[in-house]
């Protein structure tokens, strides 16, 4: 008999509100947040508004793509009254857990995380301390909800394992306060690369729009964008080393299809690119066709989302005072 006292394990996640999310967050991270929140786990959701500002981006921008993010969010089909979805700017006790854990991470060790090196080597002109400890900040969002599972593309495995480091050194200082938190990476998904260099990620901040595909993309530009994808000379439809156009194409449309390697092998035994390229593009349209109608409508409904995320907020406040309260307590800060 099924013993439903027994506790559904916590999944948090986070997305920074920087633009249009591509299929690479989509199929990487997006689409699991969804399969995720059906009912098996107690899901949380962040846009995670205090990140992006490590870019300083144009304040109405950020107010705009942050409302913009939450509804991308709702539109995947995740139910905000079974889930906890909100804007962590609206959960102060992110920020103040963040201080404790900065406390408890060496200087060295946040140095080694790659993202800080690769974005402090792209954008030399603004190489922020907020672009230093933003891992820690992250650390802070999944703590705080005694996190189990963390649904995320391979790029942010780094900051995952620095996020279990801080907590154990934590929980070693001033005893057990923290779960120490898995990252949850799907196979397929976990590395889009880009359409126009299969060796590099599918990137939202890409310079080249061929590079990618926007969640928000028409049907056109996404049959377009995926027919100029870059292939090779072989003309056959196999997953094989140095094929690494054609490995991406393959990975999309399992991704979208839930058809394995051998049977999409199969499937286009004896037919060209082209063939292969307007079935990818078609299962993408689909895939993405119900999502871009709800983002439409949701954007329409302004009050609702604000609701929404006023409810969220107040919801992930509550989980979230009690772990700090906790460390706050066991650092020894003075309680009243
Ligand atoms: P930017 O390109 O602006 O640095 P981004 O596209 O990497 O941003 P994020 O907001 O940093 O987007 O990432 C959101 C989620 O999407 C993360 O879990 C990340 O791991 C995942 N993700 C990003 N790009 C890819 C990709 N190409 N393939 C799979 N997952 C990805
Ligand atoms: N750094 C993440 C966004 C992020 C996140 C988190 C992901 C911020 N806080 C907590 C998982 C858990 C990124 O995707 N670039």
């Amino acid at each position: 008999m099924e013993n439903t006292a027994i506790k559904k394990k916590i999944v948090l996640s986070a997305i920074q509100p920087t633009g249009t999310p591509t299929l690479g967050n989509y199929l990487g991270a997006l689409k699991n947040w969804k399969d995720m929140s059906e009912g098996e786990y107690d899901c949380l959701y962040a846009v995670a508004d205090l990140h992006s500002l490590t870019v300083r981006p144009e304040p109405a921008d950020l107010r705009r793509r942050t409302l913009e993010m939450y509804a991308i969010l709702l539109a995947l089909g995740i139910d905000p009254e079974k889930n906890i979805v909100f804007i962590q700017s609206h959960v102060p006790q992110h920020a103040q857990l963040s201080w404790l854990l900065s406390c408890c991470t060496q200087f060295g060790e946040a140095a080694r995380m790659t993202q800080f090196k690769d974005k402090s080597e792209k954008h030399p002109e603004n190489v922020n301390v907020g672009l230093f400890t933003y891992p820690i900040l992250m650390a802070a969002d999944i703590l705080l909800y005694q996190t189990d599972f963390v649904p995320i593309g391979e790029d942010q495995k780094q900051h995952l394992e620095i996020a279990r480091d801080i907590a154990e050194r934590f929980n070693t200082v001033y005893g057990n306060t923290f779960k120490l938190p898995e990252p949850f990476i799907g196979k397929i998904g976990a590395r889009v690369k880009s359409l126009q260099d299969p060796t590099q990620k599918m990137s939202k901040s890409d310079p080249n729009p061929k590079g990618y595909i926007s969640m928000l993309d028409e049907d056109s530009v996404i049959v377009k964008k995926i027919k100029s994808a870059v292939t090779d000379s072989e003309a056959k439809v196999r997953y094989a080393e140095g094929k690494d156009g054609i490995n991406n194409l393959m990975g999309i449309y399992s991704c979208c299809t839930g058809k394995t390697y051998d049977e999409i092998e199969k499937e286009f035994d004896g037919k060209g690119y082209g063939d292969f390229k307007s079935a990818v593009a078609e299962a993408v349209v689909e895939e993405l066709r119900p999502f871009k109608s709800e983002f439409n409508r949701l954007m329409n409904d302004k009050s609702y989302l604000t609701k929404c995320a006023e409810i969220g907020a107040e919801r992930a406040g509550r989980l979230a005072q009690r772990t700090l309260s906790k460390a706050m307590k066991k650092t020894g800060l003075f309680q009243l």
